[in-house]
């Protein structure tokens, strides 16, 4: 399988977050791509290949005009302004009561406005670290497209939180959505996403939400329970013409591959039923027994399981990275599910 990946998308390097009432040192750090592509190359995986650049257009279908200016524009006003700090944090929020539009002048009203949370700094290289992952997901979508069975953007930043006008949950451009959309307009009919992070995929599963040519798939940590909290239980099913077209597996903290498979296989059996011309796999590796911030139980070999599981499934693939978080295993549990994936 080939991989996808450009040194751009090392560009976003974050210090901290706010977690547990501090700042903490940031989790979704560069070393995490450096891992996976190191462990790329040492099981042979494939070629690795630099993305090529889509330009604006495939972001636009997804993402909000505003809010990519915003993104591309940030740094430099608050540079502007003379802020001393190398990265910016929302802290305020338009929440029920506040209005949402008109959009803030002010930076930080422009920040508030167009986030979800404050675990997500932007930084002076954000942007470009951010399309860069884009680029890697619509070249990996290329690929497939083009024939090959399967592809894998590592992408970073990742993506499933962002949605059309916000980043958080350390994502900024939503990957997922940008390559299944960027699939349907190159003559795919029905894409399916299954998002198998630890943590729901609310961004996704609201872009898509109206739409039945989109299939969106998740087996998470309930929300009742886990980050994002406020997206993702079981009777989220679409609306309109989407009706139907939006499938969650909310799991309790603790779920092992035992408990997980269940979920699994139904995720599974609704692919089979959809038959789409594509899916798109969001890959965190967040389940992992060891993540320093997930709840549930996989071992290492459980990623192999999960990506036999998926080859069965016999469906042209493209694989982005999304979260997992403990360093030292992520390489060996994310090619753990593509080798698998091959092999099945
Ligand atoms: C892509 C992805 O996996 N994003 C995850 C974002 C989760 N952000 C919230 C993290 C909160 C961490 N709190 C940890 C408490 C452990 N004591
Ligand atoms: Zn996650």
């Amino acid at each position: 399988m080939k991989t996808v990946f450009s040194d751009d998308q090392l560009l976003h390097a974050p210090r901290h977050e706010i977690s547990d009432g501090q700042l903490k040192p940031a989790v979704e750090i560069p070393s995490r791509a450096e891992i996976v592509l190191k462990t790329v190359k040492a099981r042979n995986l494939g070629d690795i290949l630099e993305p090529s650049d889509f330009g604006q257009r495939p972001l636009e279908k997804v993402h909000d005009k505003g809010y990519l200016a915003f993104l591309e524009c940030f740094w430099g006003k608050w540079e502007a302004e003379g802020r001393a700090s190398a990265e910016a944090f929302p802290f305020i929020w338009p929440v029920r009561s506040l209005r949402a539009d008109p959009v803030p002048d002010h930076i930080d009203g422009q920040l508030g406005r167009y986030s979800m949370d404050a675990g997500t700094p932007l930084g002076a290289r954000t942007w470009e670290a951010a399309k860069a992952s884009a680029n890697t997901a619509l070249t990996a979508a290329k690929l497939v497209h083009e024939g090959n069975k399967a592809a894998f953007g590592l992408c970073r930043p990742p993506g499933h939180h962002a949605g059309k006008d916000f980043f958080g949950g350390y994502c900024f451009l939503n990957n997922a959505a940008i390559a299944a959309q960027w699939l349907r307009d190159n003559g795919a009919e029905r894409v399916a996403i299954l998002d198998v992070d630890y943590h729901h995929g609310n961004g996704t599963q609201a872009i898509f939400y109206d739409r039945p040519d989109v299939l969106f798939l998740s087996i998470h940590a309930d929300p009742r329970q886990e980050y994002p909290y406020f997206l993702g239980h079981g009777d989220e099913t679409g609306v309109k013409g989407g009706t139907g077209f939006t499938k969650n597996w909310p799991l309790a903290l603790g779920t092992d591959w035992e408990g997980y498979l269940p979920a699994l296989e139904e995720a599974c059996h609704w692919l089979k039923v959809f038959k789409p011309d594509a899916l798109v796999v969001s890959l965190g590796m967040d389940c992992f027994e060891n993540d320093p911030i997930s709840g549930f139980k996989f071992t290492s070999d459980d990623f192999s399981r999960l990506g036999a599981r998926l080859g069965k499934t016999g469906l042209p693939t493209v694989f982005l990275m999304e979260g997992g978080y403990a360093v030292d295993a992520l390489g060996t549990n994310c090619v753990n599910v593509l080798e698998a994936f091959e092999k099945g």
